[in-house]
Formats: structure tokens, sequence, C-alpha cells
């Protein structure tokens, strides 16, 4: 099979075809009407944007490149990167030479390291990825090839050669930061003929004697991947991306985004909130404990972790995928006993707790199921990741692959520049009025 670059030469002409006759034929065609309500909403369910890479369905889940996700959760990293670019399933050859595109591009220069030194202790692991990132955008290709003039059909060229940079360092930058930022000695590096995952666990350098603490991270990589491209921080980095800013501006920017606690960092704060209820009741609480800590996160002004979703409207398959993770290697674990006894009882409350809210004329939670975040932290926790702030990097390292992904495809397709219209509630006012 031909190379990850070769196979984007041979289909990039033949979507921009599909697009334009799609266009052609149909551009003036109706898809979405959007209520005042979804204009203060947060454009929910408004569908006014394109992404090929994945979908998610509100009754399933997410599918890559059409296919459910926990049918390609065998996949290493590598395979989901080329699979959400290509559409396709890279070869045994094809795996390998990214692989080998990757050991090649490894090297994080020393004026990165000096910055994460030269960043106050109590600095957040995201803030010190983000900013790691962003100082590496002084090597863009793409800046380069622009500020010397370049055609719109290559702009995927040098925005693919800035991908697959920030991909190959990104493990080694999210690693080393681990490392530094937790006081765990020396930096590992990078190992040359490794795969990205097991790299990943082995430069975070915890023991792993079986093995599976880099099955898992292997797992972890794969599953975060990709969300469609509405989320917070795929429709960052694909807005910042549309003013034809690199990708290491595009990205850090994402990556900004999944730093807030409703997005990527609940994570961190689901194992925070497990912990506390193990805590507060002296071990692993019973369900009738758990519903009672439950009502009073959510009476006292707070959301519930983990839990409900912008999209999904059942169990996210991402959170049973790693259920079924932790059923097989950490059964008799106390904090994974909780997440699943958490999973018993929060959904319900959450119902009752949704009622209650429309009986005082608030919104009802839309979904009171458990999201990608609501299990990951406990199987992390178990092979000694125990520093919770650092959770959200890992889900950074992975995201990348699917922000990157739409970034290139965009600048393939030549995406527009992204600019809604904005009203003011004047407008709405007088137009609802009339
Ligand atoms: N606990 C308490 N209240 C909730 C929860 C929850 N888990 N989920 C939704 N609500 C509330 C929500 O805050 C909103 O209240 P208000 O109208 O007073 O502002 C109301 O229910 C309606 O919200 P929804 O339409 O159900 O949800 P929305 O699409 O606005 O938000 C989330 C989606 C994911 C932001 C929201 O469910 C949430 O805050 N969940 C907890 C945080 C979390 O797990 N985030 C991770 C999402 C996945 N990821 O990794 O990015
Ligand atoms: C997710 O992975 O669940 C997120 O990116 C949030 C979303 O899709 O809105």
């Amino acid at each position: 099979m031909a190379t990850l670059q070769e196979v984007l030469q041979d289909r990039i002409p033949k979507y921009r075809e599909e697009i334009r006759n799609i266009l052609k034929k149909h551009g003036d065609k109706v898809i979405s009407e959007v209520t005042v309500a979804q204009a203060y909403g947060g454009m929910r369910g408004v569908k006014a944007m394109i992404c090929d890479t994945s979908v998610v369905a509100p009754d399933k889940g997410l599918a890559i490149r059409g296919t459910p996700l926990l049918e390609l959760k065998e996949l290493w990293p590598e395979e989901i990167f080329f699979l959400l670019l290509t559409g396709e399933r890279p070869d045994a050859e094809a795996k390998a030479a990214l692989q080998t595109e990757f050991d090649r591009r490894s090297h994080v220069p020393e004026y990165v390291w000096n910055l994460m030194r030269a960043m106050p202790d109590d600095s957040h692991p995201m803030c010190m990825l983000d900013t790691g990132i962003l100082v590496m955008e002084r090597e863009s290709a793409f800046r380069q090839w622009y500020t010397k003039g370049m055609k719109k059909e290559d702009y995927w060229v040098p925005m693919l050669d800035d991908g697959l940079n920030i991909m190959a360092r990104l493990p080694v930058i999210a690693a080393g930061i681990y490392r530094m930022r937790y006081h765990k000695a020396s930096l590992i590096p990078w190992t040359h003929g490794l795969d990205y995952g097991g790299n990943y666990a082995n430069m975070l350098g915890l023991p792993d004697p079986t093995g599976s603490f880099a099955k898992l991270m292997r797992l972890y990589l794969n599953f975060h991947s990709d969300h469609e491209g509405g989320n917070v921080s795929a429709n960052t980095c694909h807005t910042v991306g549309s003013a034809l800013s690199d990708a290491y501006y595009s990205v850090s920017a994402g990556l900004n985004g999944l730093a807030g606690p409703l997005h990527g960092l609940a994570n961190q704060e689901c194992l925070d909130w497990v912990l506390k209820t193990m805590e507060k009741f002296g071990g692993a609480p019973s369900e009738e404990q758990l519903r009672e800590f439950a009502f009073e996160t959510l009476r006292s002004g707070k959301v519930i972790p983990g839990y409900g979703h912008a999209v999904l409207r059942v169990t996210d398959p991402r959170y049973a995928g790693f259920l079924d993770f932790g059923k097989d290697h950490l059964a008799n674990d106390p904090v994974f006993q909780t997440v699943e006894r958490v999973y018993n009882v929060v959904p319900k409350v959450l119902e009752e707790y949704s009622a209650e809210r429309v009986k005082a004329g608030k919104n009802p939670i839309a979904n009171c199921w458990p999201n990608v975040d609501a299990g990951s932290g406990a199987l992390l926790y178990h092979y000694g990741l125990t520093e919770f702030p650092y959770y959200t990097v890992l889900f950074s390292v992975s995201r990348t692959m699917g922000m990157l992904s739409q970034l290139i495809l965009n600048r393939a397709l030549g995406t527009a520049i992204t600019r809604p219209k904005s009203v003011s509630t004047e407008w709405i006012r007088a137009t609802v009025e009339k």
C-alpha cells in the first residue's frame, strides 16, 4: 500500500471533485434551521459545518469514517490517524512507514524544554502543553511556504508536514511535562522502532511489567481521537485554521478549549469526584451513599462531571469500552468498582433532578448517561498515574489526531474562513415580534 502522503495525493482531487458537484447541484438546499433558543444556546444541533473524519449519532455514538468506534478498538493510534485522514486502514507496510516518519520527526528541540523548565511550578500541565506547541510555531512549514507564495491547491502539503511534526513530538513533550511537573527524575526519550502508544506509555515511566498500561494507552489514544467537528476543541482549531493560521496556532488554540471543565478537563474532575466519595464514606461507598453525594453535588450548583453530553443521548460507547477494559484488567480495584457503582446510581439521580428542574421552570438535563470522561481516570489511577491534573494532557495527545486530520483536509478542500453572522438581542426582539 502507498504511504499516507501518496494516499492523500491520490484522494484529494476526488474529494474536491465530489464537493464541487454537490455544491453545483444542491448548493441551495436547506439542511438546517435555527431557532432563537439555539442562537442563545451554543448553536446546539445547528447543522452548519462539515466534518468527514467522524460522525456522532445521538443514539449510537462515535463512528470513525463510517465504522462504529467499538469495532475499531483494536486499532493502534497510528492506524486511527491514517484512517481519520484517508478513510482507509493502513496495511502493515503503510503503518510501518508512518511509524518511521514519527521516529524521524520525534526530536523535541532544546528551546521547548528550556521554556517548560522556566514555567512556574504551579503551571497547569495543559498550559505547559499548549505553550510547548505554540512556541514551536517558528518552525512551521506552512508559514514559510505561505510567505514565499504557494498555490491554494498546495496548502495541505506543508500543513501535513507540520501536522506530522506535531504528532511525533507531542507524546515526547507530554511525557516530559509529566516527569518535570511531578518531579519524576530525568526525561525518558522516544524509542525508535516502538509504536506510538507504547512509546508514550514508556516515556511516562510508570512500571508496566505486563504491558497492560501500554495497552491502555493505545486504547486511550484511540478512543479520544475525534468526535466530529462541532465540539469546542475541534471547532476552535477549525476556526483558527480557517484564517490560514498554521497548525501550531490552530492545535494549541483547540487544546486551550479542551482545557475547560465542561470539555476535556472533566476527566480530572471525574476522578476527583469519585475519590471524594470514597474519602467521605471511608472506602467504596454504597449506592445509597452515592445517591446522597450526587444530590449534594447538584444542590450545591455543580455539575456531575462525566455525565451528560451535547450530542449523545445514550451511554457513550467510549465509556462502555473503558468499562470492558476495567472488567478485564482491574475488576477488583475499589476505585474502578466505585465508578461502576456510580453508573448504577447517577443516571437515575440526574433524571430525578432533571424532573425537579423542569418543575422549577428550568431546562431539562438532555442526557443523563456517562460520557467518555466518566471512567477513564479510574483506569489511569490503577496503573499509578495518580496526578489527575495531568489527565487532560493524555486526552490532548489523542484529540490532536482528530484536530489535525480535520485541519489538513480543510486546507486540502480550500474550506472558507469561518464567519457566521451574529445578531443582536435588539434584532431578535424586532424580528420575532414582526
Ligand atoms: N450535572 C448537572 N447538570 C447538568 C449535567 C450534569 N452532568 N449535564 C447537563 N446539566 C445541566 C446543564 O448545566 C444545563 O443547565 P442550565 O440550563 O442551568 O445551564 C442543563 O442541564 C441543560 O444542559 P444539556 O442541554 O443537558 O447539556 P449541554 O449540551 O448544555 O452541555 C455538557 C453538555 C457536557 C457541557 C454537560 O452535560 C455537562 O456540563 N456535563 C458535565 C461535564 C462533563 O462531563 N463534560 C465532558 C463532556 C465530554 N468531553 O470530554 O468533552
Ligand atoms: C467528546 O469527545 O465527547 C467531546 O469532544 C465533546 C463533544 O463532542 O461535544
